[in-house]
Protein backbone atom coordinates (compact mmCIF):
# COMPACT_ATOMS: atom_id res chain seq x y z
CA UNK A 1 0.00 0.00 0.00
CA UNK A 2 0.95 3.66 -0.55
CA UNK A 3 1.83 6.01 1.99
CA UNK A 4 -0.28 8.30 0.83
CA UNK A 5 -3.36 6.38 -0.11
CA UNK A 6 -5.65 5.48 -2.92
CA UNK A 7 -7.77 7.55 -5.53
CA UNK A 8 -11.35 6.73 -4.84
CA UNK A 9 -14.54 7.46 -5.98
CA UNK A 10 -17.53 7.42 -4.85
CA UNK A 11 -20.76 6.93 -7.24
CA UNK A 12 -24.27 8.27 -5.90
CA UNK A 13 -22.70 10.78 -3.57
CA UNK A 14 -25.58 12.51 -2.74
CA UNK A 15 -27.97 9.25 -2.30
CA UNK A 16 -29.30 7.87 1.45
CA UNK A 17 -26.30 5.55 1.01
CA UNK A 18 -23.51 7.56 -0.93
CA UNK A 19 -23.86 10.51 1.96
CA UNK A 20 -23.09 7.17 4.27
CA UNK A 21 -20.14 5.88 2.55
CA UNK A 22 -18.45 9.53 2.65
CA UNK A 23 -18.97 9.79 6.06
CA UNK A 24 -17.46 6.11 6.67
CA UNK A 25 -14.82 6.93 4.55
CA UNK A 26 -13.74 9.73 6.65
CA UNK A 27 -14.40 7.83 10.26
CA UNK A 28 -12.75 4.84 9.28
CA UNK A 29 -10.01 7.24 8.39
CA UNK A 30 -9.35 5.03 4.94
CA UNK A 31 -6.18 6.02 2.96
CA UNK A 32 -7.20 8.37 0.85
CA UNK A 33 -4.90 10.81 -1.66
CA UNK A 34 -7.78 11.70 -3.58
CA UNK A 35 -11.57 11.12 -3.63
CA UNK A 36 -13.82 11.56 -6.79
CA UNK A 37 -17.87 12.55 -5.75
CA UNK A 38 -19.95 11.87 -8.45
CA UNK A 39 -23.50 11.62 -8.86
CA UNK A 40 -26.42 12.25 -11.92
CA UNK A 41 -26.64 15.33 -14.11
CA UNK A 42 -29.08 16.43 -11.69
CA UNK A 43 -26.94 16.38 -8.37
CA UNK A 44 -23.63 17.31 -9.97
CA UNK A 45 -22.40 21.02 -8.46
CA UNK A 46 -23.03 20.28 -4.89
CA UNK A 47 -20.87 20.54 -2.32
CA UNK A 48 -19.64 17.84 0.15
CA UNK A 49 -17.52 18.92 3.08
CA UNK A 50 -14.58 15.58 2.97
CA UNK A 51 -11.98 15.96 5.64
CA UNK A 52 -12.08 19.49 5.74
CA UNK A 53 -12.08 20.33 2.40
CA UNK A 54 -15.35 21.30 -0.12
CA UNK A 55 -15.41 18.45 -2.85
CA UNK A 56 -18.03 19.80 -5.85
CA UNK A 57 -19.74 16.18 -7.16
CA UNK A 58 -18.97 15.95 -11.03
CA UNK A 59 -21.45 14.06 -13.49
CA UNK A 60 -20.58 10.56 -13.48
CA UNK A 61 -19.21 9.60 -16.93
CA UNK A 62 -16.95 6.84 -17.98
CA UNK A 63 -14.23 9.80 -18.52
CA UNK A 64 -14.81 10.45 -14.56
CA UNK A 65 -12.46 6.91 -13.36
CA UNK A 66 -9.50 7.89 -15.04
CA UNK A 67 -6.99 7.20 -12.22
CA UNK A 68 -9.49 5.73 -10.05
CA UNK A 69 -8.44 3.02 -8.08
CA UNK A 70 -11.20 1.87 -5.89
CA UNK A 71 -14.94 2.81 -6.86
CA UNK A 72 -17.46 2.51 -4.66
CA UNK A 73 -21.05 2.95 -6.57
CA UNK A 74 -24.36 3.29 -5.00
CA UNK A 75 -26.80 5.19 -7.91
CA UNK A 76 -29.10 2.43 -8.42
CA UNK A 77 -28.19 -0.83 -11.03
CA UNK A 78 -28.44 0.50 -14.55
CA UNK A 79 -25.78 3.21 -13.60
CA UNK A 80 -23.71 0.53 -12.39
CA UNK A 81 -24.62 -1.82 -15.16
CA UNK A 82 -23.55 1.35 -17.52
CA UNK A 83 -20.65 2.60 -15.36
CA UNK A 84 -18.77 0.11 -13.27
CA UNK A 85 -17.43 -1.90 -16.45
CA UNK A 86 -16.09 1.32 -18.05
CA UNK A 87 -14.34 2.30 -14.45
CA UNK A 88 -12.54 -1.53 -14.19
CA UNK A 89 -11.50 -0.61 -17.87
CA UNK A 90 -9.76 2.08 -16.92
CA UNK A 91 -8.41 0.28 -13.84
CA UNK A 92 -10.58 0.67 -10.81
CA UNK A 93 -11.88 -1.56 -8.58
CA UNK A 94 -15.60 -1.59 -7.80
CA UNK A 95 -17.20 -2.26 -4.89
CA UNK A 96 -20.76 -2.17 -6.12
CA UNK A 97 -23.95 -1.69 -3.39
CA UNK A 98 -26.65 -2.63 -6.12
CA UNK A 99 -28.34 -5.75 -7.08
CA UNK A 100 -27.27 -5.72 -11.10
CA UNK A 101 -24.03 -8.21 -10.71
CA UNK A 102 -24.62 -9.76 -7.34
CA UNK A 103 -25.67 -13.11 -8.81
CA UNK A 104 -22.94 -12.95 -11.69
CA UNK A 105 -20.89 -16.06 -11.24
CA UNK A 106 -17.69 -13.94 -11.70
CA UNK A 107 -18.62 -11.55 -9.60
CA UNK A 108 -17.42 -11.90 -5.50
CA UNK A 109 -20.45 -11.50 -3.70
CA UNK A 110 -18.77 -10.69 0.53
CA UNK A 111 -19.51 -9.96 3.79
CA UNK A 112 -15.70 -9.95 4.92
CA UNK A 113 -17.22 -11.86 8.55
CA UNK A 114 -18.08 -14.65 6.17
CA UNK A 115 -16.32 -15.14 2.74
CA UNK A 116 -13.43 -12.62 2.84
CA UNK A 117 -11.11 -14.83 0.95
CA UNK A 118 -13.76 -14.94 -2.41
CA UNK A 119 -12.17 -11.41 -2.87
CA UNK A 120 -9.18 -13.08 -4.58
CA UNK A 121 -10.91 -14.22 -7.29
CA UNK A 122 -12.38 -10.64 -7.90
CA UNK A 123 -12.57 -9.80 -12.04
CA UNK A 124 -12.53 -5.96 -11.09
CA UNK A 125 -16.55 -5.80 -10.07
CA UNK A 126 -17.25 -7.13 -6.19
CA UNK A 127 -20.88 -7.32 -5.28
CA UNK A 128 -22.30 -5.70 -2.18
CA UNK A 129 -25.15 -7.71 -0.72
CA UNK A 130 -28.55 -6.78 0.06
CA UNK A 131 -29.13 -5.36 3.20
CA UNK A 132 -30.92 -8.09 4.81
CA UNK A 133 -28.98 -10.50 3.57
CA UNK A 134 -26.02 -9.18 5.08
CA UNK A 135 -27.03 -8.77 8.64
CA UNK A 136 -28.45 -12.48 8.56
CA UNK A 137 -25.40 -14.27 7.28
CA UNK A 138 -23.29 -12.39 9.79
CA UNK A 139 -25.36 -13.65 12.57
CA UNK A 140 -25.37 -17.01 10.79
CA UNK A 141 -22.02 -17.43 9.99
CA UNK A 142 -20.76 -18.74 13.63
CA UNK A 143 -23.38 -21.15 13.45
CA UNK A 144 -23.07 -22.61 10.18
CA UNK A 145 -19.20 -23.23 11.01
CA UNK A 146 -19.29 -25.03 14.63
CA UNK A 147 -22.84 -26.84 14.03
CA UNK A 148 -23.73 -27.12 10.54
CA UNK A 149 -26.46 -25.07 9.35
CA UNK A 150 -29.94 -26.97 7.35
CA UNK A 151 -32.48 -24.67 7.21
CA UNK A 152 -33.44 -20.69 7.69
CA UNK A 153 -36.59 -19.15 7.59
CA UNK A 154 -36.72 -15.16 7.75
CA UNK A 155 -39.25 -12.82 8.26
CA UNK A 156 -37.89 -8.75 8.37
CA UNK A 157 -39.08 -5.54 9.75
CA UNK A 158 -37.47 -3.27 7.30
CA UNK A 159 -36.86 0.61 7.62
CA UNK A 160 -38.02 3.30 4.93
CA UNK A 161 -34.38 4.24 4.34
CA UNK A 162 -33.82 1.40 2.53
CA UNK A 163 -36.05 2.39 -0.41
CA UNK A 164 -34.52 5.85 -0.52
CA UNK A 165 -34.05 9.23 1.44
CA UNK A 166 -37.33 10.61 -0.58
CA UNK A 167 -39.60 7.15 0.90
CA UNK A 168 -38.44 8.47 4.69
CA UNK A 169 -39.95 12.01 3.63
CA UNK A 170 -42.72 10.23 2.25
CA UNK A 171 -43.38 8.46 5.76
CA UNK A 172 -42.76 12.09 7.59
CA UNK A 173 -45.22 13.83 5.65
CA UNK A 174 -48.22 11.08 5.66
CA UNK A 175 -47.87 10.69 9.41
CA UNK A 176 -47.75 14.14 9.76
CA UNK A 177 -51.15 14.29 7.47
CA UNK A 178 -52.52 11.31 9.81
CA UNK A 179 -52.04 13.80 12.96
CA UNK A 180 -53.62 16.88 11.38
CA UNK A 181 -56.41 14.66 10.13
CA UNK A 182 -55.26 15.72 6.62
CA UNK A 183 -55.89 14.18 3.10
CA UNK A 184 -52.93 12.62 1.61
CA UNK A 185 -51.90 10.57 -1.66
CA UNK A 186 -48.88 7.74 -1.53
CA UNK A 187 -46.46 7.71 -4.42
CA UNK A 188 -42.97 5.81 -3.51
CA UNK A 189 -44.29 2.82 -1.70
CA UNK A 190 -43.78 -0.09 -2.08
CA UNK A 191 -42.44 -0.06 -5.47
CA UNK A 192 -42.26 3.55 -7.16
CA UNK A 193 -42.85 2.08 -10.54
CA UNK A 194 -45.72 -0.06 -9.32
CA UNK A 195 -49.42 -0.10 -10.20
CA UNK A 196 -50.50 0.83 -7.01
CA UNK A 197 -49.09 2.90 -3.74
CA UNK A 198 -49.75 2.48 0.13
CA UNK A 199 -49.89 4.30 3.11
CA UNK A 200 -46.62 3.42 5.43
CA UNK A 201 -47.15 5.68 8.11
CA UNK A 202 -49.07 3.95 10.89
CA UNK A 203 -48.49 0.45 8.67
CA UNK A 204 -47.14 -2.58 7.73
CA UNK A 205 -46.49 -3.47 3.98
CA UNK A 206 -46.09 -7.21 2.92
CA UNK A 207 -44.26 -6.42 -0.39
CA UNK A 208 -40.97 -5.20 -0.74
CA UNK A 209 -39.65 -4.68 -4.68
CA UNK A 210 -41.73 -6.64 -7.47
CA UNK A 211 -43.45 -10.23 -6.98
CA UNK A 212 -42.08 -12.70 -9.26
CA UNK A 213 -43.93 -15.89 -10.55
CA UNK A 214 -43.57 -18.09 -7.23
CA UNK A 215 -45.20 -15.26 -5.40
CA UNK A 216 -41.79 -14.60 -3.41
CA UNK A 217 -40.64 -10.99 -3.72
CA UNK A 218 -37.41 -10.32 -5.50
CA UNK A 219 -36.10 -8.63 -1.90
CA UNK A 220 -36.96 -12.29 -1.00
CA UNK A 221 -35.73 -14.35 -3.40
CA UNK A 222 -32.32 -11.85 -2.81
CA UNK A 223 -32.30 -13.22 0.54
CA UNK A 224 -32.58 -16.66 -0.52
CA UNK A 225 -29.70 -16.65 -3.38
CA UNK A 226 -27.35 -14.08 -2.01
CA UNK A 227 -27.37 -16.24 1.45
CA UNK A 228 -27.05 -19.22 -0.57
CA UNK A 229 -24.29 -17.49 -2.68
CA UNK A 230 -22.36 -15.99 0.24
CA UNK A 231 -22.21 -18.93 2.63
CA UNK A 232 -21.30 -21.09 -0.52
CA UNK A 233 -24.41 -23.41 0.48
CA UNK A 234 -25.91 -24.32 -2.89
CA UNK A 235 -28.53 -26.32 -0.65
CA UNK A 236 -29.56 -24.51 2.26
CA UNK A 237 -32.96 -24.58 2.63
CA UNK A 238 -33.87 -20.73 2.83
CA UNK A 239 -37.34 -19.08 2.75
CA UNK A 240 -38.16 -15.41 3.21
CA UNK A 241 -40.79 -12.79 4.26
CA UNK A 242 -39.83 -9.21 3.61
CA UNK A 243 -42.04 -6.62 5.51
CA UNK A 244 -41.78 -2.93 5.46
CA UNK A 245 -42.42 -0.71 8.65
CA UNK A 246 -42.84 3.18 9.41
CA UNK A 247 -39.38 2.75 10.56
CA UNK A 248 -36.86 5.27 9.72
CA UNK A 249 -33.48 3.56 9.85
CA UNK A 250 -32.60 -0.14 10.99
CA UNK A 251 -33.89 -3.43 9.61
CA UNK A 252 -34.60 -6.41 12.15
CA UNK A 253 -35.37 -9.77 11.45
CA UNK A 254 -36.74 -12.49 12.92
CA UNK A 255 -34.66 -15.54 12.28
CA UNK A 256 -36.10 -19.02 12.85
CA UNK A 257 -32.71 -21.68 11.73
CA UNK A 258 -31.78 -25.34 12.05
CA UNK A 259 -28.85 -26.90 13.04
CA UNK A 260 -27.07 -29.61 11.72
CA UNK A 261 -25.96 -31.02 14.62
CA UNK A 262 -28.68 -31.87 17.94
CA UNK A 263 -28.25 -31.35 20.98
CA UNK A 264 -26.83 -28.06 21.16
CA UNK A 265 -28.85 -25.30 24.05
CA UNK A 266 -29.79 -21.60 23.71
CA UNK A 267 -26.56 -21.01 25.80
CA UNK A 268 -24.23 -22.18 23.54
CA UNK A 269 -25.44 -20.82 21.17
CA UNK A 270 -25.17 -17.39 23.14
CA UNK A 271 -21.70 -18.28 23.93
CA UNK A 272 -20.68 -18.53 20.14
CA UNK A 273 -22.22 -15.01 18.94
CA UNK A 274 -21.25 -13.28 22.05
CA UNK A 275 -17.66 -13.31 20.64
CA UNK A 276 -18.42 -13.40 16.93
CA UNK A 277 -17.26 -10.88 14.49
CA UNK A 278 -19.08 -8.05 13.62
CA UNK A 279 -21.71 -9.14 16.27
CA UNK A 280 -22.78 -7.34 19.56
CA UNK A 281 -25.10 -9.85 21.92
CA UNK A 282 -27.54 -7.93 23.40
CA UNK A 283 -29.57 -10.99 25.24
CA UNK A 284 -30.86 -10.64 28.73
CA UNK A 285 -34.67 -11.11 29.04
CA UNK A 286 -34.56 -10.50 32.70
CA UNK A 287 -33.31 -7.34 32.17
CA UNK A 288 -35.58 -6.30 28.97
CA UNK A 289 -32.31 -6.44 26.92
CA UNK A 290 -32.57 -6.78 23.52
CA UNK A 291 -31.67 -5.53 20.02
CA UNK A 292 -34.20 -2.93 18.88
CA UNK A 293 -33.89 -0.40 15.30
CA UNK A 294 -34.26 2.86 16.86
CA UNK A 295 -30.53 1.97 19.02
CA UNK A 296 -28.70 0.40 15.87
CA UNK A 297 -28.95 3.71 13.88
CA UNK A 298 -25.29 4.92 13.64
CA UNK A 299 -23.18 1.76 14.52
CA UNK A 300 -21.61 -0.67 12.23
CA UNK A 301 -22.50 -4.01 14.11
CA UNK A 302 -24.96 -6.34 13.99
CA UNK A 303 -27.11 -6.42 17.23
CA UNK A 304 -28.57 -10.32 17.97
CA UNK A 305 -30.69 -10.95 21.06
CA UNK A 306 -34.03 -12.84 21.78
CA UNK A 307 -32.04 -16.54 21.23
CA UNK A 308 -34.14 -19.27 22.66
CA UNK A 309 -34.52 -22.98 21.36
CA UNK A 310 -37.06 -23.87 19.71
CA UNK A 311 -39.93 -26.29 22.19
CA UNK A 312 -40.58 -28.77 19.13
CA UNK A 313 -37.54 -29.17 17.13
CA UNK A 314 -34.08 -30.11 18.68
CA UNK A 315 -32.04 -28.82 16.28
CA UNK A 316 -34.10 -25.14 15.95
CA UNK A 317 -33.35 -22.07 17.00
CA UNK A 318 -35.27 -18.22 17.28
CA UNK A 319 -33.33 -15.32 17.06
CA UNK A 320 -33.91 -11.36 16.80
CA UNK A 321 -30.92 -9.82 14.37
CA UNK A 322 -30.82 -5.74 14.02
CA UNK A 323 -28.64 -3.51 11.97
CA UNK A 324 -28.41 -0.13 10.44
CA UNK A 325 -29.38 -1.07 6.82
CA UNK A 326 -27.34 1.97 5.51
CA UNK A 327 -23.87 1.13 7.59
CA UNK A 328 -23.82 -3.07 8.04
CA UNK A 329 -26.69 -2.95 5.17
CA UNK A 330 -24.89 -0.79 2.27
CA UNK A 331 -22.04 1.70 3.27
CA UNK A 332 -20.09 -0.04 5.77
CA UNK A 333 -20.45 -3.40 4.05
CA UNK A 334 -18.52 -1.54 0.81
CA UNK A 335 -15.84 0.66 2.66
CA UNK A 336 -14.98 -2.66 5.08
CA UNK A 337 -14.72 -4.99 1.71
CA UNK A 338 -12.41 -1.98 0.42
CA UNK A 339 -10.32 -1.89 3.68
CA UNK A 340 -10.22 -6.29 3.32
CA UNK A 341 -8.97 -5.74 -0.54
CA UNK A 342 -6.18 -3.38 0.95
CA UNK A 343 -5.30 -5.29 3.90
CA UNK A 344 -5.31 -8.92 2.19
CA UNK A 345 -3.60 -7.03 -0.91
CA UNK A 346 -5.53 -7.72 -3.34
CA UNK A 347 -4.84 -4.15 -4.13
CA UNK A 348 -1.52 -2.48 -3.99
O1 LIG B 1 -31.02 -4.83 -3.22
O2 LIG B 1 -36.18 -1.14 -0.73
O3 LIG B 1 -29.66 -3.39 -2.43
O4 LIG B 1 -35.32 -1.45 1.24
C1 LIG B 1 -31.77 -2.55 -0.81
C2 LIG B 1 -32.90 -1.74 -0.28
C3 LIG B 1 -33.25 -3.43 -2.61
C4 LIG B 1 -34.37 -2.61 -2.05
C5 LIG B 1 -30.80 -3.76 -2.67
C6 LIG B 1 -35.31 -1.59 0.01
C7 LIG B 1 -31.91 -2.83 -2.28
C8 LIG B 1 -34.20 -2.42 -0.57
Amino acid sequence: MSVKGFHVAVVGATGAVGQQMIQTLEKRNFPISKITLLSSARSAGKVVRFRDEDVTIQEAKPESFEGVQIALFSAGGSISKELAPEAVKRGAIVVDNTSAFRMDENVPLVVPEVNEEDLRGHNGIIANPNCSTIQMVVALEPLRKKYGLKKVIVSTYQAVSGAGAAAVDEMKAQAKAILNDEEFEPKLLPVGSGEKHYQIAFNAIPQIDKFEDNGFTFEEMKMINETKKIMHMPELQVAATCVRLPIGTGHSESVYLELEQSGVSAADVKELLKDAPGVVLEDVPEEQIYPMPAYSVGKNEVFVGRIRKDLNEDSGFHMWVVSDNLLKGAAWNSVQIAESLVRLGVIK
